[in-house]
C-alpha cells in the first residue's frame, strides 16, 4: 500500500533533491567496510613514500576565481592551430549572490573558464591541478552524504551539525567552499569528464570512475597514482580527437561520483568547440559565433522576488505526459517494478513541479527573476550586435539540474513574434538526414518546444534585431513532473543592435534558411546506422523508491540509518530485460562506482568493426529524467521526437515522465504507464573500455542512477 508518509507534499523540494545527494557511502576504496568513512589520518597509504612526501609539501594558496560579471560578455577562448595544450587549475572565489561559494576552471589569468577552441583531428592536452584545500579534521575525508544530518545531529566522529559545514573558512584557517545547502562529500578532490567526446575512456583519457585529483593539501591515504598523475593534486588529460569526429559545441565538468552534482553546480564547467569545415566557411561568409554557458545554483543565494506560482502550460505539458503514452508502441510495464513503493504525488501536486530551486546565469551573470514575466528590459543581461549581422549561437546547458527551453523574440514597434531556430547542431553534431547530408533544422519553437536537458547543446543561427527592435533569447517554462522542480520561464538575454556600417537599419535578405554556409560536411560516421539491423535489444528502467522502503530492503547500507528520514527518494537506473540474457531483477542498489561488480552490460565486438543495439529507456517515475553515455552519440529513434523527420544524434536525452494516475488511496497518485525514449547505439573499436551512463540530472546521478558498461574486442 501506498502510505501517506512517501506523498511528496512540502517536500516536493526535499524530494527531487536532498534524497539525491543523500544515497550512496560515496568512496569505499578508502574504507571497504561499509558507509561511514569519517575517520582520522590513519593508516599506511599503498603509496606512502609518496603520501609523506606529500604530507611534507607546504600547500600553495587556492587559486581565486575572477569576480563574478556584472553583465553579458562573451567568454574568453583558448585555441591553436593544431594540437592544443591548456593548463587548468581549479579554484574557489565567490558566486553570484550572497555568501555563495564557487568553483572554476582558471586558466592563466582569463576572467572567466576558457572556451577551449580544437580543430578536430588534433590532441587536446589538460593538465589539471587542483588547488582546493580540504578542510577536514587532519585533512581527510570530511563525511559522507549519508551522515549529513537532516534532522537531529548523528552521533560519531563526523560533524554533527550541518552548522559545521557552513564555516567559511574552515577551522584550520583554511578555505574549502561548502555549499551550505547542499550535501554532498566535501573532500576537495575533483576529475574532468569532456561531455559528448568520442575518444577513449581509459585512465588518463575520458575516464571518470577511477581518476581522483585530490585536495591539495591532502594528507591521507590515497589510491596509486596514474601515470599521467605527477602528484596527488595533479592530472593530464589527454584526448586523441578523431578527423572525423562531430564538430561543434561539446563541454568539460567536474565528475568526481558523489560531488559530481556539487562542483557542477558551483561552476566547475567549461565549453569546448571542436572546430572543423563548418567554421571555416561561416568566418569566410563574416559569420561569428558567441558560446553561451547556463549555469545553475540554489535560489537560496539570491534575494529574489517570492517564486511565482506555477501554471499549466499545455505546449510544456507535451514533455511529461503526452509523449510516451499516445506512442502505439508503448512498451509495457515490467511486472517486477514494485508499484506499492514507487514515489507518489498527492492529487493537489502541479505537474509543473513544487519550489523553484534554481537560478541560472549567463555566461557567469545572473539571470534577474521577477514576479511577473516578462521582467523589465533593465533587469535583463544585453548584448549588442550591428545591422545585418548573422551570429551562430552556440548554447550549452552547463547546469547541474535545470532544464532550458530556448526560444527567440523579437520585438519591433510594440509587436512580439516568436522567431524560427535555425538549427545547425545538436550536442555538437551537425544536423543532417538519415544518409548522412547536412541540413539545417528550422523549427517554430511556439509548435515544437526543444527542451535541453542538463548537458545539452544546442548551435543555432540568429539575426541581429532591426534598429530599434530588441531579441530576445527566453527559456519558456519546463513541466518536470509532480515530483520535479519549478522551472518558470526566464528571459536569458536580449539584443539591441548598433547601425550598420553603411547606415542601413534593416538586414539584409539572408538565403532561405541561412544555406549559404552551409558546409558540405557527410557525418561518415553515422551514416549507416539507421538501416543496420540491431544485433542486441535492451530494455532499462529508471526508478525513485521512497527512501524507507529501500533502506529496508537496501544490502548496501549496514542495518538501520542512523537518521531515517521520511520525505526522500532513492534513484536506481537497471537494465531490466535484454536479448543477450543480461537483463536482471529490477534494483534497489545504487551505483557504487567501488563495488568491484562486472559491468552492468557487456558489449562483445567479437572481432566485428561495430555492434548495433537498440535500447529503450523506461521511465516508471513522476518527473523527467535524461539519459547520457559516454564515449559517443546515439540516435534517438522514439517517433515524436522526430523534428522534420530528423532522427536526432545525441548525447543526452530527456525521458518522459510515467503517466500519473489516481491510486487506490485517495488524494495520492501514483506512476501509471512509464514514459520512454527508443535509442539506436552503435559501439565500435575506439570505446574499447568501461565508461558510465546515467542520468544527467546530477544529483540523481551521485544518488545512483548510474551504471557502469564494458565494450570487449573478444
Ligand atoms: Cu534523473
Amino acid at each position: 500500500m501506498m502510505g501517506i508518509d512517501k506523498v511528496a507534499g512540502f517536500g516536493l523540494f526535499f524530494v527531487g533533491f536532498f534524497a539525491a545527494t543523500r544515497a550512496e557511502p560515496v568512496d569505499r576504496f578508502m574504507d571497504p567496510l561499509g558507509a561511514r568513512i569519517c575517520f582520522a589520518n590513519a593508516g599506511a597509504s599503498p603509496d606512502s613514500a609518496l603520501a609523506a612526501g606529500w604530507a611534507a609539501r607546504t600547500p600553495t594558496t587556492p587559486v581565486a576565481c575572477p569576480p563574478v560579471p556584472t553583465g553579458y560578455g562573451s567568454l574568453p577562448s583558448v585555441t591553436g592551430p593544431g594540437d592544443l595544450s591548456v593548463p587548468l587549475a581549479l579554484g574557489t572565489g565567490a558566486g553570484v549572490g550572497t555568501n555563495n561559494p564557487n568553483l572554476c576552471f582558471q586558466y592563466e589569468s582569463l576572467p572567466a573558464a576558457p572556451v577551449i577552441r580544437v580543430v578536430r583531428g588534433n590532441t587536446l592536452t589538460v593538465g589539471l591541478t587542483n588547488t582546493l584545500l580540504n578542510t577536514g579534521t587532519d585533512n581527510t575525508e570530511n563525511c559522507t552524504i549519508d551522515n549529513y544530518p537532516l534532522g537531529p545531529p548523528v552521533s560519531g566522529t563526523c560533524p554533527p551539525t550541518e552548522e559545521q559545514y557552513k564555516a567559511l573558512p574552515g577551522p584550520d584557517g583554511k578555505f574549502y567552499p561548502i555549499q551550505a545547502d547542499i550535501r554532498h562529500l566535501a573532500d576537495g578532490t575533483v576529475n574532468l569528464h569532456v561531455h559528448g567526446f568520442s575518444v577513449s575512456a581509459r585512465p588518463c583519457h575520458d575516464e571518470v570512475v577511477r581518476s581522483t585529483l585530490y585536495a591539495a593539501n591532502w594528507a591521507a591515504r590515497i589510491k596509486p597514482l596514474l601515470p599521467c598523475q605527477s602528484a596527488p593534486n595533479e592530472l593530464t588529460y589527454t584526448y586523441d580527437i578523431p578527423a572525423d569526429h562531430p564538430e561543434g559545441l561539446y563541454w568539460y565538468h567536474a565528475h568526481r561520483h558523489g560531488q559530481a552534482f556539487s562542483e557542477t553546480m558551483m561552476g566547475a564547467t567549461g565549453a569546448i568547440v571542436i572546430e572543423g569545415e563548418a567554421d571555416a566557411l561561416r568566418a569566410a561568409h563574416g559569420v561569428t559565433d558567441d558560446v553561451m554557458v547556463v549555469r545553475d545554483f540554489p535560489a537560496s543565494y539570491v534575494t529574489s522576488t517570492a517564486p511565482r506560482m506555477p501554471f499549466w502550460d499545455v505546449v510544456a505539458q507535451r514533455y511529461t505526459h503526452e509523449r510516451g503514452h499516445t506512442e502505439p508502441a508503448s512498451p509495457a510495464v515490467d511486472p517486477r517494478i514494485d508499484r506499492d513503493n514507487e514515489l507518489s504525488c498527492k492529487t493537489t501536486d502541479p505537474d509543473a513541479g513544487g519550489e523553484e530551486f534554481t537560478h541560472v546565469t549567463l555566461n557567469g551573470a545572473l539571470v534577474q527573476e521577477t514576479a511577473q514575466f516578462p521582467p523589465p528590459d533593465s533587469q535583463v543581461l544585453v548584448k549588442t550586435m550591428t545591422v545585418g549581422e548573422r551570429q551562430l549561437w552556440r548554447l550549452a546547458n552547463s547546469t547541474a539540474e535545470t532544464y532550458i527551453s530556448p526560444q527567440l523574440v523579437l520585438s519591433v514597434n510594440g509587436t512580439s513574434t516568436v522567431q524560427p531556430l535555425v538549427i545547425t547542431a545538436m550536442d555538437g553534431v551537425p544536423v543532417h538526414d538519415d544518409n548522412g547530408n547536412r541540413r539545417n533544422l528550422v523549427v517554430d519553437t511556439t509548435k515544437h518546444p526543444l527542451l535541453l536537458a542538463t548537458a545539452n547543446r544546442l548551435e543555432f543561427l540568429v539575426h541581429a534585431p532591426p534598429a530599434g527592435g530588441t531579441l530576445y533569447l527566453d527559456s519558456q517554462q519546463v513541466i518536470p513532473g509532480c515530483t520535479g522542480d519549478s522551472m518558470p520561464e526566464r528571459r536569458l538575454l536580449r539584443v539591441v543592435s548598433t547601425q550598420a556600417k553603411d547606415g542601413s537599419t534593416v538586414a539584409s535578405a539572408a538565403p532561405k534558411n541561412d544555406e549559404d554556409i552551409l558546409a558540405k560536411g557527410v557525418e561518415t560516421q553515422y551514416v549507416h546506422m539507421l538501416d543496420t539491423a540491431p544485433d542486441v535489444r535492451r530494455v532499462f528502467a529508471f526508478t525513485e523508491y521512497s527512501h524507507p522502503f529501500t533502506v529496508s530492503k537496501s544490502i548496501w547500507i549496514k542495518g538501520p540509518p542512523a537518521n531515517p528520514r521520511a520525505n526522500i527518494a532513492d534513484f536506481y537506473l537497471t537494465q531490466t530485460r535484454a536479448s543477450d540474457g543480461q537483463g536482471k531483477p529490477v534494483s534497489i542498489r545504487p551505483f557504487d562506482p567501488h563495488s568491484g561488480a562486472d559491468p552492468d552490460v557487456i558489449i562483445h565486438l567479437r572481432g566485428q568493426k561495430s555492434v548495433t543495439e537498440d535500447w529503450i529507456i523506461q521511465n516508471y517515475t513522476l518527473q523527467l529524467h535524461n539519459f547520457h553515455i559516454h564515449q559517443m552519440h546515439f540516435r534517438d529513434m522514439t517517433p515524436a521526437d522526430r523534428i522534420d523527420g530528423v532522427a536526432p544524434l545525441l548525447d543526452t536525452v530527456n525521458v518522459p515522465a510515467a503517466t500519473r494516475v489516481p491510486s487506490s488511496e485517495a488524494g495520492v497518485d501514483v506512476p501509471g504507464v512509464p514514459g520512454f525514449v527508443r535509442l539506436r547505439l552503435q559501439f565500435t573499436r575506439k570505446m574499447v573500455g568501461t565508461f558510465v551512463f546515467h542520468c544527467h540530472l546530477l544529483a540523481h546521478e551521485d544518488g545512483g542512477m548510474m551504471k557502469r558498461i564494458q565494450v570487449l574486442a573478444d
